[in-house]
């Protein structure tokens, strides 16, 4: 078959609407807190510390964009100009001065451009701010036990299966599920102790822009605050054996009366607290009230 340059033209143009369609649709239904079909980009940031995690991460991609469209263009130009046929006599200079200099100095100063805010970061991610609750996550093959140990509180959160998700409206996604998540206040301060019990695990919620090793006999410790209501997930960062991929992290992040309510609840050993995934959704309602 062929095609005129008309209907090519109009043929590549309604792949690329499809294209641009079909990446915009996926991240129009991008959910808040868990992952979405076709996403290309970070998850949406649900913690002051991701939120600079994602800006640090478009500066370095300008930075990189930038650098290397620039030794394309050089790579052309000598290419182009500098080739046995179109510049038989080559130039004997070994030395410039002020290229020299130009090029050892533009690229310490892209190196502190990227130094200053990298140091900052790090900063901000390890220097815990004073706790308003800490939590204890340990590590299990294959699953995660939490405990909040100035409230006494501790209860272990295993995956859902598809049949037990299938009775549950709206169902919580797949693999990522947990029959108890882990429930936070929000806009305080928490404070995520880690260790394995058994072997290496790593506790990681992408929202909240933490990942943080669980090793046996040792306690790491890492924060996060989220601004935002709602369900975030996550999921164990470390190969730890065979169901290794079947131990997520559901954290419910719910307004200081919900949250008061929540701990009475299971401190008292009542079934039917807001940590439930049945309960899970109720919470997000209301998300922009409580932010500030
Ligand atoms: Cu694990």
């Amino acid at each position: 078959m062929k095609m005129s340059k008309g209907q090519m033209g109009r043929r590549l143009l309604g792949f690329m609407v499809a294209g641009v369609a079909l990446v915009a649709g996926g991240v129009a239904s991008a959910e808040l807190g868990q992952p979405a079909p076709w996403e290309y980009k970070l998850q949406e940031a649900a913690t002051p510390v991701m939120e600079n995690i994602i800006w640090f991460h478009n500066w370095l991609l300008w930075i990189i964009t930038i650098i290397t469209l620039f030794v394309l263009a050089l790579l052309i130009t000598v290419v182009i100009k500098f080739n046995a046929r179109s510049n038989p006599v080559p130039s004997r200079t070994t030395h410039n001065t002020l290229v020299e200099v130009a090029w050892t100095l533009i690229p310490v100063l892209i190196l502190v451009g990227i130094a200053v805010p990298s140091f900052r970061l790090l900063f901000e991610e390890l220097d815990i701010p004073k706790a308003d609750v800490t939590i204890k996550a340990t590590g299990n093959q294959w699953n995660w036990t939490y405990a909040y140990p100035d409230d006494k509180i501790e209860y272990t959160s295993i995956m859902l299966s598809d049949e037990d998700r299938a009775k549950i409206n709206p169902a919580p996604p797949r693999l990522l599920g947990v029959d108890h998540a882990i429930v936070v206040p929000v806009n305080k301060v928490i404070r995520v102790q880690t260790t394995g019990a058994d072997v290496i695990h790593s506790f990681a919620v992408p929202a909240f822009g933490i990942k943080i090793d669980a090793i046996p006999g040792r306690l790491n410790e890492t924060w996060f605050k989220a601004t935002r209501l709602g369900v975030y997930y996550g999921q164990c960062s470390e190969l730890c054996g065979k169901d290794h991929a079947f131990m997520p992290i559901a954290v419910k992040v719910v307004n200081d009366q919900d949250y008061d309510n929540w701990k009475k609840c299971v401190q008292a050993n009542k079934d039917d607290c807001i940590d439930l995934p049945q309960k899970a959704k109720q919470s997000a309602k209301g998300d922009g009230a409580a932010k500030s």
